[in-house]
């Protein structure tokens, strides 16, 4: 009987012993790894991110709602944060990304202003409202792509009769991350253009550059043009280049080195045709996706979500997904990849 009680007196004794040691020690400041380390340094991904999906019909609504509340003026950007549902209240979509709806109804300005986050547009709704980026308008159309790098200057505005709607993804909570943020606003809320329409797409997308271009990290195109680039993934598709993961998929390249178009955000457009069924896929950066164009499903997990045009969604870091396209289908999607590629961290499961 003393045998048994004994280790169990012990197993007591060892743990109000630890436990004594551990707020010996809090007092200075200092945790045991030992208590957790298995949580720290996990043998797969540990994301808090959940999969959601975003329906259009409902963004639109609700975003046509916010025209009613707030003006795009006082709100600075009319922006609803796509949280995801596992990290409400933290302004993200993804642990290091953040994604959000923007309004901007005709005849509404978006002032000018410059933040080390950088953004991209990705166009839902509307046409003829524009983005100005470092001197250069672009006009919006649905489906075009826009960069808004590091520190540039960047208004927006609407001349049209309609809204314009479009989805921003930027690297705020990485910025964050790191305690980086810095912000400036301009006297003039609307930029003097220095460029023409178009400009910076002409000089740098079309396998030729301005004699002595500088080679950057941050790609010199400001809007890759849906009109641009929808013909391509077309025609990789006719070409039979078409992945079984993936489709017939374009990544946004930077024309300078041939990498990403921002250091931070990496996005891709795909093109699946009618009937594709993806096979499985994971990687470890979340992936944002928006429906251009058609109808399908993705199945994340365990879990299937139904898209549609404009329809937004999440994959989460290390979530197994695949696609599943009804009709002929286009796909738009972003993620942190150049990060995790940069720092050597990017992994993938085919
Ligand atoms: C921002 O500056 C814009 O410039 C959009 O349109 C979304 C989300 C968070 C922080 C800044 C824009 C933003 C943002």
């Amino acid at each position: 009987m003393s045998v048994a009680v004994v280790p169990n007196d012990s197993k007591h004794n060892l743990k109000a012993v630890r436990e004594a040691y551990y707020d010996k020690i809090s007092k200075y400041d200092m945790a045991p790894l030992w208590e957790v380390l298995k949580n720290v340094v996990t043998k797969e991904p540990k994301t808090k991110c959940t999969p959601a999906l975003w329906k259009f019909t409902d963004v639109q609504k609700l975003m046509g709602e916010a025209g009613d509340v707030i003006t795009a003026e006082e709100a600075e950007r009319r922006v609803l944060v796509l949280e995801n549902p596992n990290l409400r209240g933290q302004t993200r979509i993804t642990n290091s990304l953040f994604a959000g709806i923007q309004l901007i109804m005709p005849g509404e300005v978006a002032p000018a202003h410059q933040h080390v986050a950088s953004a991209i547009r990705f166009v839902l709704d509307g046409e003829g409202a524009y983005t100005a980026v470092k001197g250069e308008k672009a006009n919006m159309s649905p489906g075009d792509f826009i960069l808004t790098p590091n520190w540039a200057p960047h208004d927006h505005g609407n001349p049209s009769d309609k809204p314009m709607l479009w989805l921003d993804v930027l690297d705020l909570p990485t910025v964050n991350h790191f305690e980086t943020s810095f912000m400036n606003h301009f006297d003039e809320a609307v930029q003097a253009t220095k460029r023409s329409e178009g400009d910076s797409l002409e000089f740098y997308g079309s396998g030729v550059l301005p004699d002595g271009a500088e080679v950057s990290k941050i790609s010199p195109v400001i809007n890759y043009t849906y009109a641009r680039t929808r013909p391509i993934i077309e025609r990789l598709m006719k070409a039979g280049d078409i992945d079984k993961r993936h489709g017939a998929r374009v990544r946004y390249a930077n024309p300078t080195t041939g990498g990403w178009a921002l250091p931070t955000m990496g996005a891709h457009l795909a093109l699946f045709p009618q009937g594709f069924k993806g096979e499985p896929y994971r990687s470890t950066d979340g992936t944002i996706f928006v429906c251009a164009e058609g109808k399908g499903h993705t199945k994340i997990g365990e879990e299937t979500f139904e898209w549609t045009r404009n329809d937004v969604f999440v994959v989460p870091p290390w979530a197994r997904y695949s696609h599943t396209a009804d009709k002929e289908s286009v796909l738009f999607s972003i993620s942190d990849r150049p990060m995790q590629e940069a720092l050597g961290i990017w992994r993938e499961d085919a």
